[in-house]
């Protein structure tokens, strides 16, 4: 008998969440940076063991935002929470409990579903600080399980998922191939992958201003050809994102390539162009489908 089921990952933006999501996946599913407001769409991991069959969702920081972006973002979190058995509420251990926090566990309260904290973070912080940490949030809410961990070390992720193994239902078989690891497209993966390099090395104010996507993966005897469209907002962005001498752009598309080598386990041509939103070809659909 295997324990089969699905659970969402959740909680403010950078607290955490595709970081405990590729500790799990022990692979570099999700992409990671700083800058809040990385994930945009629900990234599904396939996680297989011995005895069970678990599907994580690792979605977008829960933000204020009303815009278009933030509205699609919050959509799919909703859309991440309702599928799943149980929700795990990832949250910063150097981080105070605030209103926001206050208003998403009271989101919790009407949904009739086992509700996990998880005091991410917790490398180099006193057990005091996290004691304290776990009374704060247990005044309010009745969590079915409290675990400090810390994603980015691995530490205490082997527990989580012995104790997520609990809340589970058993099944005769497992749901999905034990090859798959995502549903994620690999154009998408790509146009992820690139867009975590633009997040790394460039300032805070530029990620939210570009979006990525893969045009074309095109297979060869020994290995693929790969082009991304970069776009842009403004000019000025696209500026920025080629650099002086294009030496900008150059450093985001060999980095992009290694780690897409790496996820595709052969050598691979990755051609970037830079385009402003008006100019990108059938940028009405491609938009929309973005959410932008
Ligand atoms: N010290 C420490 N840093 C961590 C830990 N987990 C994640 N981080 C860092 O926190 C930052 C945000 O991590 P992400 O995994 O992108 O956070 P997220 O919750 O997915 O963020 P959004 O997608 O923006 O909602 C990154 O700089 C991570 O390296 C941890 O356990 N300890
Ligand atoms: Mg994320």
């Amino acid at each position: 008998m295997y324990k089969i089921g699905m659970v969402s990952i959740t909680g403010r933006p950078n607290a955490g969440k595709s970081t405990l999501l590729n500790a799990i996946m022990k692979t570099h599913l999700a992409i990671v940076s700083d800058k809040v407001g990385t994930t945009r769409n629900n990234i599904i991991g396939i996680y297989n063991d011995d005895d069970s069959q678990i599907l994580f969702f690792d979605t977008p920081g829960l933000n204020k935002s009303f815009d278009r972006l933030g509205a699609k973002m919050n959509r799919n979190i909703r859309e991440g929470i309702s599928s799943s058995e149980v929700i795990l509420f990832l949250v910063d251990a150097k981080k105070g409990f605030t209103d926001n926090d206050k208003k998403i566990v009271d989101t919790f309260k009407d949904l009739n579903k086992k509700v996990f904290l998880i005091i991410n973070k917790i490398d180099g912080l006193p057990r005091e600080k996290i004691l304290n940490k776990i009374t704060e949030y247990q005044k309010y809410y009745d969590f079915n399980e409290i675990i400090p961990l810390s994603a980015q070390r691995g530490d205490n992720v082997d527990e989580l998922i012995k104790t997520i193994k609990k809340y589970l239902t058993e099944s005769e078989e497992k749901m999905y191939s034990e090859e798959d690891v995502t549903f994620n497209s690999l154009e998408f993966q790509v146009a992820e992958l690139v867009r975590e390099e633009i997040l790394n090395l460039t300032y805070q104010e530029i990620p939210h201003e570009i979006t990525c996507h893969t045009e074309e993966i095109v297979k060869r005897k020994n290995g693929y050809d790969i082009y991304v469209t970069v776009a842009v907002s403004r000019d000025n962005i696209k500026g920025i994102i080629i650099g002086q001498k294009g030496q900008m752009l150059k450093k985001i598309g060999s980095y992009a390539r290694k780690k897409i080598e790496e996820l595709l386990n052969t050598k691979v041509y990755l051609e970037l162009k830079v385009k402003t939103f008006k100019d990108w070809k059938n940028s009405d659909i491609k938009l929309k489908d973005l959410g932008f």
